[in-house]
């Protein structure tokens, strides 16, 4: 992007000169560096001392803490957090870009050298933790005080290497080069408990009150990333917590002289926050998750009472200074936790401490999927939380007391609705928890939110139908278009003013360009430099050539059966066979382009992954297929390489079975950057579909309805394979071995879809196959694409994480943002 005064920002009136200055400085005085000797990563370093230094001037204001009447502030409980790389996207939000592309320049440095070299921080699986990211972003944007706590995984989700075709896996060591942008606070570390047992005593006043002896304590440090807005005075923090042993401990042991267990100890406190599980939507039964989130819910908590306390208000006054959301059930057990603080700790009366508890937490469901829905069995709980077990059984016994008045004789209910499953061994169902502890309940997308009304949730949507609502998803516009995509950016500001990512809905301007013939031509000009920069990229990584001018068609997500790679696999061999058994066949050309993370121990999906690999090894170089058709599977799907894979999107991959994506955010970064969507009646893409016209999106396949139907007279995979021939051909050609490494190779993927197809890949093959007919058809007339590709853009106003986040500040938090909606 060209700005026309590169040597001041407009909005800081920060001079290149300036940041020249900063930059030495830092080289020489934070690094110690020479400027002679400093390599390209102490320029990163240096550049972002410097930029943190604006951030963090910004958010010593926005939480100066002097105000009359404190405003109630946000806390966004999340176990995962996928910010991407900070150093460009903070020099975009303070308007510092070319700014500081001058200043390097004076230095002989490039900028783009230097923000190759930032590390991100991968502290999250896929959207859920985009998600909240996103949603950092937009707390700082529209200026709300916010902090978003979690945890400092020392590795976070693996880097991925696909080697011989199948995917393995790389630490992911992201500390390694030092974390510029983290700031730890010593004097805002907290202790947290583990295991021990509980005791009764009594009051001043004769009342029965409980304390817990944990066995165990562990240290969390503090380690706080700000996180700016964008053209915003306030910053929002992203407020980390890193498990180490407490001194106490280790020479309590050490004293007695058991250097081995003290030893132990601080090994043990450590491997807390040592590593992200690396699944996504799934359950971990392992202790130490529970132990991750009991660790991090605990540490937050007490920091909202310390902050509170530097207020000068009390405990009682909690829920009027906090308003705390909980990114689906992995922070639930904040609930107990906060119970206890309030109730053994700062000896608050239970009916009391209740009151304040649900107030204060809202919930977020992000998943239907049974096998996400996370439980713990009751003695692994008990032993670990013994306090927290007894809170948990107390607050369920009143509950289920309320329910057999408000409905006798329904005893039916109290099975349904405890928080404890007793069909069998005995959990504790933490969404029951996060439900009763809750004000409000909210899914990610109109359809999600209505299934969870009639399923996982019913019975509580049934006694509290005011207490379950929708708040759709959005992304930020920010990095996901001004920074991913500056030649449309530069487009839109254009077309529609320089305001739009700040207010996203202003793209509804572009609407009466559709039809215009050069804004179409610039519209593709921008589309095919996307693409070939794409291009580029995919070369350097996978030595795979594609031609920038066929239709890019992207899946690029976690990979997992419900998302249904292999359904877009088997459309690929399928036109691979068509053109093999008649060359003439009209068939445009196509890139195919894959990318995402298989968990470690889902064996389906690394199958997908080795399929989609070895349907390229096949298709790429066959002399008959002559180009016409290429697959790619694009190592380590991350942030940074997803901000140069939406952008080069013309087809976006949206294919799951109907009913099993929440909402999904992937799509909506792709057709806000101009790519039309494949895909089924799933998540938000029926509000995409809804917002930018249906005869400008590719629809196929089962509805919700129908799939639940499906699901209920039983279905049968193998008469789909027997009665459409394309099917039987393509599995057939699999199953033969064809594709590579002899004919067993893929027998248990092909096993899987004949005999269960538990996510009817087989029964959305043909109408499928239908849609991408369509979108074949569509894309020969360069015209009409380019024009629905435009109001696909034009239309996608809503999708904004900053609309998301005023409705959970008006409807859930009721925090008033600073900054007044467009
Ligand atoms: C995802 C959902 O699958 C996706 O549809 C949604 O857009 C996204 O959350 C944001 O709302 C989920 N990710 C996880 C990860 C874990 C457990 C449950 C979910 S749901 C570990």
């Amino acid at each position: 992007m060209k700005s026309k005064s590169p040597n001041t920002s407009l909005r800081t009136g920060t001079k290149a000169a300036e940041i020249r200055q900063a930059f030495l400085d830092h080289l020489t005085c934070s690094l110690g560096r020479l400027p002679a000797y400093a390599s390209a990563h102490d320029h990163y370093l240096a550049l972002a001392l410097t930029v943190r230094d604006h951030v963090v001037h910004l958010g010593v204001s926005s939480f100066g803490g002097k105000e009359s009447k404190p405003q109630r502030r946000v806390a966004y409980l999340s176990a995962e957090f996928l910010p991407g790389p900070h150093l460009a996207n903070h020099l975009l939000n303070l308007g510092l870009s070319e700014t500081a592309r001058k200043a390097l320049a004076s230095l002989d440095i490039d900028l783009d050298a230097v923000l190759e070299q930032e590390e991100e921080p991968g502290l999250g699986n896929g959207g859920l933790g985009r998600l909240a990211s996103c949603y950092l972003d937009s707390l700082a944007t529209v200026g709300v005080q916010s902090i978003g706590y979690g945890i400092r995984y020392e590795f976070g989700i693996f880097d991925q290497q696909i080697r011989d075709g199948w995917q393995v896996e790389i630490t992911d060591k992201w500390l390694h080069g030092g974390n510029p942008w983290e700031i730890h606070r010593p004097g805002a570390a907290r202790d947290v408990g583990f295991g021990g047992h509980t005791e009764s005593w009594t009051d001043d006043f004769g009342r029965h009150r409980v304390r817990w002896l944990p066995a165990i304590t562990v240290r969390g440090e503090a380690y706080d990333t700000p996180i700016s807005g964008y053209n915003s005075d306030h910053i929002a923090l992203m407020r980390l917590w890193k498990s180490e042993a407490t001194e106490s401990f280790d020479f309590e042991a050490f004293n007695h002289g058991n250097y081995d267990r003290a030893v132990e100890q601080k090994v043990d406190s450590e491997n807390l926050s040592k590593v992200l599980y690396p699944n996504d939507s799934f359950r971990h039964g392992k202790e130490l998750r529970l132990k991750q989130q009991f660790f991090f819910s605990s540490c937050s908590l007490q920091d909202m009472l310390r902050i509170l306390e530097m207020q000068g208000a009390g405990p009682e006054n909690f829920h009027e200074h906090w308003a705390v959301q909980l990114n689906d059930t992995h922070p639930a057990v904040a609930v107990a936790e906060l119970m206890r603080l309030l109730i053994d700790v700062h000896l608050l009366a239970w009916d009391q401490a209740w009151e304040i508890t649900r107030a204060t937490f809202s919930y977020t469901n992000h998943t239907l999927l049974p096998e996400a829905l996370e439980k713990w069995p009751i003695d692994l709980f008990g032993e670990l939380l013994p306090r927290h077990l007894e809170i948990i059984l107390e607050i369920n016994a009143r509950f289920l007391d309320e329910v057999r008045a408000a409905f006798p004789g329904e005893d039916w209910r109290i099975a349904r609705l405890s928080i404890i499953d007793e069909n069998g061994p005995r959990y504790v169902r933490m969404a029951h928890l996060a439900c009763v502890g809750s004000h409000t309940v909210n899914g990610v997308a109109e359809l999600h939110s209505e299934l969870v009304k009639q399923t996982v949730l019913a019975d509580f949507a049934e006694i509290w139908p005011e207490k379950f609502t929708n708040v759709t998803n959005g992304v930020t516009p920010r990095r996901f278009v001004a920074l991913a995509n500056p030649g449309l950016s530069t487009l839109l500001s254009k077309a529609a003013g320089k305001t739009w990512p700040g207010k996203l809905s202003k793209l509804s301007k572009l609407e009466a360009l559709a039809d215009d013939a050069e804004f179409r031509a610039k519209w593709r000009q921008v589309k095919l430099a996307n693409k070939s920069r794409l291009a580029e990229l995919i070369t350097e990584r996978t030595g795979i050539l594609t031609d920038p001018t066929s239709l890019f068609d992207v899946q690029v997500k976690r990979i997992h059966e419900y998302k249904r790679q292999h359904l877009n696999l088997l459309h690929i061999l399928s036109l691979y066979l068509k053109i093999k058994r008649d060359p003439t066949a009209d068939i445009p050309a196509r890139t195919f382009i894959f990318g995402g993370k298989a968990a470690p121990g889902y064996f389906l999906a690394k199958q997908i992954i080795r399929i989609s690999t070895a349907a390229g090894e096949l298709i790429n170089d066959d002399p008959d297929i002559a180009g016409r058709l290429k697959v790619v599977f694009f190592p380590d799907f991350n942030v940074r390489n997803a901000q140069y894979v939406y952008p080069a999107a013309d087809l976006s991959e949206q294919i799951s079975m109907a009913g099993m994506e929440a909402s999904g955010t992937g799509n909506m970064k792709m057709s806000l950057n101009g790519a039309l969507t494949i895909g089924t009646l799933d998540g938000a893409n029926v509000e995409i579909r809804e917002a930018v016209g249906e005869e400008n999106f590719f629809l196929f396949g089962l509805t919700a309805d129908e799939v639940s139907e499906v699901e209920v007279c039983g279905h049968h995979p193998r008469q789909h394979y027997e009665s459409d021939t394309e099917l039987r051909e393509t599995i057939d050609f699999i199953a033969s071995g064809a594709l590579g490494g002899g004919s067993g190779l893929f027998q248990p993927l092909i096993a899987n879809l004949l005999e269960h197809d538990p996510y009817l890949v087989l029964a959305d093959f043909r109408a499928y196959g239908e849609a991408q007919q369509r979108v074949s058809e569509l894309w020969t007339n360069p015209e009409d694409w380019a024009r629905a590709s435009i109001l696909n853009t034009a239309r996608m106003g809503k999708f904004s994480s900053d609309r998301s986040i005023r409705e959970y500040c008006q409807r859930i938090w009721k925090v008033k943002p600073g900054k007044p909606s467009e």
